[in-house]
């Protein structure tokens, strides 16, 4: 039975009507009787009870339907900006994806942020214009302000009619439609030279099947997007999408019959606690009872697979290439770590890093360990809520992305773990970057340190957005392979030292854009003259884990950091005549300004501040502007703060004071 498989993502601003539509392909798949409405909580991916309440989706779910011979894996993701990171986790699962836009609303911030990312990835995407059934629809103001709002070709596959009435339908365009013929000819022909050659040749001579199958090829690249119309709510246009889907979006390639590969993406609890991990397999046949490795050096074995069959998860014996399992079994596995080869998938975030964060304290005190515990279990299944426990006061601090974000923990505490929180006042995070290059070495049985190893370390600054990476700069042949086995993995367990270290710099704050260069490596096997304090007959890894954060932050402390805050970009659209008020609340926020696009009565302002003072421009916006001013902000990188440098107190075992820190990891 060769069926081909897609792993589809459904992709929009928030409400663009995701849910909704995952309801209605199952349904016209024939997986469920009745679809279910997102306002009465009967949806099959909006699960979780606090997703119900709030007719909101907060994490990706998986569900699945056939369209002929094609099984379709679907991801419905949430379209709040506080749940980004659920949407970046599946983003390296997907063949392709449906973007969402409401035929009212129109293209939205997050429409954007989303489109730029599907194109940065080449992900093959369709455009799913929806809504159409509701008064204020206009397609045609759609198809305007996608090329020119998400610098897109599209091709329109059809037409809508009877907008904003309950009747609204859309009728796809066919063979017969000269326009469309026309327009897809035109798309194709730049885009391809044997098709130009055979239509300057003959104008009837490209035959529209040809047309059609090059129409996939250029989707499939992620060079034109194909844009289809309906209404998830009556049903319009849902069958023309679907045939869209099977036809024009590529299905996963993978030999199962090679090594097993995957990637986990997704982790929950089972009702009674137990871990369970969502993989896509990349290549190979996954079958129970298998041992896999996975992270730097772990290895477990998966009692029990499940696949997702016409809708649900049903339990199988095996998961092969291209498709989606659950895995039961892998109790240390975490999101991102690859399957069947050791490390990380190591790539980099495709969105934003939360900016804020905020201290959960326990109602009770009764409860603080506990908490601990349940915020543990939170944190494995959305990594970038980033715990920081101090150990002196007791107190956890975790990152976030906003205010919806830190209710739905708090209730998420509440139902799934009975503790009752409450957060303190939430704060910015700030980063340090390196401000020069500095290096530092301790070497193997000096008198400054009890390690059994030798550790040498250059730090430098890289460029913004690149994080932390770690290169050996030192011979393969001198790392100790008897410990990790190959050079390959002393370097993601290096790797992974200098992660966990850079938490916290020079002023607290994580260290990013930094290069990490390895410059002298040793160890001990036995064979000469030992130190006293030497514990261990030959060097292990623990020598490495612990001698690391000590050169890496003397080597840091020489270069110095920067501390710097996150910006936002903001775009007004204002009033020209009250620009100037809005320009004056600007420069008191410490907004840099661009010079402002006037057109007529409407002026456009784009401007970068400090993401912690947009709520405040946000406050005073409708004041400003006799509330006709629209704010649209997005991340804008990091800044050097000016005036006082925050700093944050460590949680860590401190390094940068290397006799209590040797005192404490001894
Ligand atoms: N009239 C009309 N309403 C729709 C349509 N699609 C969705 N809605 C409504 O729009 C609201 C949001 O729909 P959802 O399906 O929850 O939207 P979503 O994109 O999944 O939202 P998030 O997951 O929270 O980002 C609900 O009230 C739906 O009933 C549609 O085609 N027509
Ligand atoms: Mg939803």
């Amino acid at each position: 039975m060769s069926r081909r498989m897609l792993n589809l993502g459904i992709l929009a601003h928030v409400d663009a009507g995701k849910t909704t539509l995952t309801e209605r392909l199952l349904y016209a798949a024939g997986v469920i009787d009745q679809p279910g409405s997102v306002d009465a909580g009967t949806t099959q991916t909006d699960s979780l009870a606090l997703e119900r309440q709030r007719g909101i989706t907060i994490k990706s779910a998986v569900t699945s339907f056939p369209i002929g011979d094609v099984r379709v894996n679907l991801i419905d993701t949430p379209g709040h900006p506080d749940f980004i990171a659920e949407v970046e986790r599946v983003l390296s699962v997907l063949d392709g994806a449906v973007l969402v836009i409401s035929a009212v609303e129109g293209v939205q911030p997050q429409t954007r942020i989303l489109m730029r990312t599907l194109q940065r990835l080449r992900l093959p995407t369709l455009l799913f214009v929806n809504k159409i059934d509701r008064p204020g629809a206009d397609t045609g103001r759609v198809l305007q302000a996608i090329p020119e709002r998400l610098d897109l070709t599209i091709v329109p596959m059809g037409s809508a009619r009877s907008l904003g009435t309950r009747d609204a339908s859309f009728r796809p365009s066919s063979a017969a439609d000269a326009g469309f013929r026309a327009q897809l000819t035109e798309v194709v022909a730049e885009r391809n030279d044997s098709i130009l050659a055979a239509y300057i040749e003959d104008e009837e001579g490209v035959p529209y099947e040809r047309l059609r199958e090059e129409l996939a090829a250029l989707t499939a690249r992620a060079l034109v997007h194909p844009v289809f119309f309906g209404s998830a709510v009556t049903g319009a246009g849902i069958g023309p999408l679907m045939g869209g889907i099977a036809e024009l979006l590529p299905a996963a390639s993978g030999d199962a019959d090679r090594p097993v590969t995957g990637s986990v993406f997704k982790i929950e609890r089972g009702s009674s606690g137990e871990k369970i991990a969502y993989i896509r397999m990349v290549s190979g046949t996954l079958r129970t009872r298998y041992r896999l490795r996975f992270g730097v050096d772990l290895e477990d074995k998966v009692t029990s697979i499940a696949v997702f069959e016409r809708g649900s998860a049903v339990r199988r014996d095996s998961v092969s290439a291209g498709e989606i399992g659950k895995l039961w079994g892998l109790d240390e596995v975490q999101i991102g770590d690859r399957i069947g080869q050791a490390g990380t998938s190591g790539t980099r975030h495709q969105f934003p890093p939360p900016t804020l964060e905020s201290v959960v304290v326990a109602r009770h005190p009764a409860d603080r360990a506990r908490l601990r515990v349940a915020l543990g279990q939170i944190a494995e299944q959305d990594p970038l809520i980033n715990l920081r426990q101090d150990d002196n006061s007791q107190e956890t601090c975790m990152s976030l992305y906003g205010e919806v974000q830190k209710e739905v923990i708090q209730a998420t505490l509440a139902h799934d773990f009975g503790i009752e929180v409450t957060f303190r006042e939430t704060t910015t995070i700030y980063i340090e970057r390196p401000a020069g290059r500095g290096s530092a070495v301790e070497f193997l049985q000096a008198d400054t340190h009890p390690f059994s190893a030798t550790v040498g370390l250059r730090v430098e600054p890289a460029p913004a957005g690149s994080g932390i990476t770690f290169r050996l700069g030192v011979d393969p042949r001198d790392v100790p392979i008897y410990i990790y086995k190959t050079a390959g993995s002393f370097t993601d367990a290096m790797t992974q030292y200098v992660r966990r270290t850079f938490q916290e710099g020079l002023y607290g704050w994580q260290v990013a854009d930094c290069a990490v260069t390895m410059t002298e490596c040793d160890y001990y096997i036995g064979d000469g003259p030992k130190k006293q304090v030497l514990s261990t007959p030959r060097t292990t890894a623990a020598d490495f884990r612990k001698l690391t954060p000590l050169v890496l932050l003397h080597a840091l402390k020489q270069a110095g950091t920067v501390v710097c805050e996150p910006m936002a970009r903001v775009t007004l659209e204002i009033p020209t005549a009250m620009m100037g008020g809005v320009l004056s609340v600007l420069a008191q926020l410490g907004a840099t300004v661009e010079t402002p696009l006037v057109r007529g009565e409407l002026s456009v302002l784009q401007t970068v501040l400090p993401a912690a003072q947009v709520h405040i421009l946000q406050q005073q916006l409708p004041g400003l502007t006799s509330g006709e001013g629209v704010l649209e902000s997005s991340f804008g990188g990091y800044q050097p703060v000016r005036g006082t440098i925050p700093s944050r107190p460590r949680t860590d075992n401190n390094p940068l004071d290397p006799k209590e820190y040797i005192r404490k990891v001894l």
